[in-house]
């Protein structure tokens, strides 16, 4: 990496801070990712990207700043991009997987505390996370209560906060406080742009959009292939790096690996390899650096074949109707859209269940694990309904949880292995 110490100073990071972290990540991936066999060659591009998360991928979003355009971060897949795009502004992702400064993060919220909100927290007491520094706006969602309330102490800990509320429940009462939050947020960015969004302006965000998506279901689809074409972890690796990285770059190297694996497949087609156990993973989003969980699954010699997650199918299954020809007709098609996510904020959530059912056949899994954050009320709840359906049908489900700590990995992998016997 280039030396980007005057950009991380301009940021306002805390040098000392953040050199600890890139050294904790750079081998953290070394160690999980390099030391894999026979990966799919197009994931050198995603290689690249994650050494320059924090060096030239921060120096664009930095001139793009320069030429007037809009940073807004977000910690959620409710947050809609396709508008983000049609306002003429760049997003990215917030949300992180690993603790920081965990002893100023318990000064100011309640230690159990999910990992997640903890760890964002803990990015910005430390002056450790670029995005969040390089955002012009701060996005922040009525989801869970963890968040919710959390928000309500993190808003004072940034100048540019901004608060979108959501519904809980599938209502029509539920679909309108959608569409208007959407519409203030519309306005929000045009407020900040000193633009009108215009009728292109939303197809162009809605056409990338939908083709990033695309793309990613091109490649999720590929991986119910047996012998599975891509670790879970590589493909976890993938989703995690859309939160970060231009959109249309992302999408033409998404499809470059797809087109490769695609070859692959074929070339795989009689011969008979030992069959891994498939892993299909299901619960709580995984962000950059979280990768515990699927490195113990896949050190096992199983391999995860899907995620039903917000960073995985829960945050890409649907795409936006571009066919309206009016404003009010587009963000129609996008309320539709998102109000389809079935967080488990929402209630009652039977969507999901059905959801991990069809994804459980669709990548031929043997058994589902099903990964909750501690203190993460909406997934651990229900976990337990996700366990009782599945058993019901014959389907083998291990429920964890965990946080973002290393203490617990003996115990994790003793109960991972086990499970991996099972289904064999
Ligand atoms: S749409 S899953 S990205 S809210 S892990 S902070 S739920 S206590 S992240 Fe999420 Fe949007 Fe839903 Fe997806 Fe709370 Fe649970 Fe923590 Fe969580």
């Amino acid at each position: 990496m280039a030396d980007y110490t005057k950009m991380w100073t301009d940021l306002g990071l805390n040098h000392e801070n953040h050199n600890a972290l890139l050294e904790y990540l750079g081998g953290a991936y070394q160690s999980i990712f390099m030391s894999q066999e026979k990966r799919p060659e197009g994931m050198s591009y995603f290689d690249f990207v994650i050494s320059e998360a924090h060096g030239l991928r921060i120096k664009e979003l930095c001139d793009e700043r320069e030429a007037g355009r809009k940073v807004i971060g977000s910690f959620c897949v409710f947050v809609p991009e396709e508008m983000v795009l049609a306002a003429g502004c760049t997003s990215v992702g917030l949300c992180s997987g690993a603790d920081f400064a965990q002893e100023e993060v318990e000064k100011v919220i309640p230690r159990n505390t999910c990992s997640l909100i903890k760890s964002f927290f803990g990015f910005n007491l430390g002056k450790v996370c670029p995005y969040m520094e390089v955002s012009d706006l701060i996005v922040g969602e009525n989801t869970c209560d963890g968040k919710k309330k959390a928000f309500e102490t993190f808003k004072d800990m940034v100048p540019n906060f901004y608060q979108m509320d959501l519904p809980q429940t599938k209502t029509p009462a539920g679909r309108q406080t959608l569409k208007l939050e959407f519409m203030r947020f519309l306005n929000q960015l045009e407020e900040m742009t000193g633009k009108k969004v215009t009728l292109e302006g939303l197809k162009e965000g809605i056409a990338i959009t939908n083709a990033k998506r695309k793309a990613l279901q091109r490649l999720a689809t590929l991986r119910a292939a047996d012998p599975a074409p891509i670790s879970g972890l590589d493909a976890l690796l993938i989703n995690q790096v859309s939160f970060l990285d231009n959109p249309v770059r992302f999408t033409e190297n998404v499809n470059k690996i797809c087109d490769q694996i695609e070859v692959e497949i074929a070339a795989n087609q009689g011969v008979k390899k030992a069959k891994a156990p498939r892993i299909l993973l299901s619960g709580c989003p995984m962000a950059i650096p979280n990768w515990k969980l699927p490195t113990i699954i896949e050190s096992t010699g199983a391999v995860i074949v899907g995620e039903e997650s917000c960073i995985g199918e829960r945050g890409l299954r649907n795409l936006t109707d571009d066919s309206a020809n009016t404003i009010e007709g587009l963000i129609d098609a996008i309320v539709d859209r998102y109000f389809k996510i079935d967080c488990a904020v929402f209630t009652p959530n039977q969507e999901r269940v059905e959801h991990i059912k069809e994804m459980k056949a669709k990548y031929n899994a043997d058994g589902v694990i099903h990964y909750g954050l501690q203190f993460c009320q909406p997934y651990i709840m229900e976990s337990f309904t996700v366990e009782k359906q599945l058993e019901k049908e014959n389907i083998p489900v291990l429920r964890i949880e965990t946080d973002y700590s290393q203490e617990d990995i003996g115990q994790l992998s003793t109960r991972v292995e086990a499970f991996v016997e099972i289904i064999k």
